[in-house]
C-alpha cells in the first residue's frame, strides 16, 4: 500500500494537492478537516463539539480525530493506499496512526511537507474566506491563532517522521502543477 501523510500549515495547499494525488495514484483521501466539517453540517453531537473549537482556530481533541480515521481506514480495507490530509496534527495522533496501520499490516510510506511562509498563508486563507464561507478563514487574528496551534502542536510531527527517515519537504509556493510535479517525484522514488 502507498500511504502518504500530506503535511503543512493551514492553507499550505494540502487539500488542493490531495485532489490531484488521489486521481493520479488511485488513493483514498482522508481529510480530518473535511470529515469534521461534514459532522458539523450533519448537526451530530461530535460536530457540535468540534465546531466551537474549529471556529476559534483550535485543534479538536486527539481521540475524536483518531476515532474518525480508524473508522475510515476500516471501511476501505482493500484500498491501494491513503492520503492523510491534515492528520496527524499532534505526536499522539501520529503514534496512533502508526499503531492503526500496523494492525492493518501496513505503514506510512512517507510524509510530504509543503513549506509556505506565514505571510503567504494569511493571504491565501483570507482570499479563500471571501468565497468559502468557512468561519475559520474570516479574519487575520483567527488565522494567526491557527498558525500558532500549528507551530506549537503540529510542527513536532515532522520530527516524528524524520526520526523514521520518512520526511520530505517541498516548496509550497509557486504554480500548483509545479508543486504537484515535485510531490510526484518523491512518491515515484518510493515505488521504484
Ligand atoms: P483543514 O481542513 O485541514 O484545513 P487547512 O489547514 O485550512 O487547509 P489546507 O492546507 O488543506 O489548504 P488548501 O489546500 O485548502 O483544518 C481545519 C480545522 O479543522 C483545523 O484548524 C482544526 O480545528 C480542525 N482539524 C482538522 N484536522 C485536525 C486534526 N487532525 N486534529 C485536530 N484538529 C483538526 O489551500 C488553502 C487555499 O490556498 C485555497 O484557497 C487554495 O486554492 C489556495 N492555494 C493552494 N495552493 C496554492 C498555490 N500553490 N498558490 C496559491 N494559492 C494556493
Amino acid at each position: 500500500m502507498l500511504n502518504i501523510v500530506l503535511f503543512g500549515p493551514p492553507g499550505a495547499g494540502k487539500g488542493t494537492q490531495s485532489q490531484k494525488l488521489i486521481e493520479k495514484y488511485n488513493l483514498i483521501h482522508l481529510s480530518t478537516g473535511d470529515l469534521l466539517r461534514s459532522e458539523i453540517a450533519a448537526g451530530s453531537e461530535l460536530g457540535l463539539k468540534a465546531k466551537s473549537l474549529m471556529d476559534n482556530g483550535l485543534l479538536v481533541p486527539d481521540e475524536v480525530v483518531i476515532g474518525m480515521i480508524a473508522n475510515k481506514v476500516r471501511e476501505h480495507g482493500n484500498a491501494a493506499g491513503f492520503i492523510f490530509d491534515g492528520f496527524p496534527r499532534t505526536v499522539p495522533q501520529a503514534q496512533s496512526l502508526d499503531k492503526l496501520l500496523q494492525e492493518h499490516g501496513t505503514e506510512i510510506s512517507a510524509m510530504l511537507a509543503l513549506k509556505v511562509d506565514d505571510e503567504e498563508l494569511t493571504n491565501r486563507l483570507l482570499l479563500r474566506g471571501q468565497t468559502s464561507g468557512r468561519p475559520d478563514d474570516q479574519n487575520e487574528e483567527l488565522i494567526r491563532k491557527r498558525v500558532q496551534e500549528y507551530n506549537t502542536k503540529t510542527a513536532p510531527v515532522a520530527d516524528y517522521y524524520a526520526g523514521q527517515s520518512k520526511f520530505f519537504a517541498v516548496d509550497g509556493i509557486g504554480e500548483i502543477n509545479e508543486i504537484f510535479a515535485q510531490l510526484c517525484k518523491h512518491i515515484d522514488s518510493l515505488t521504484q
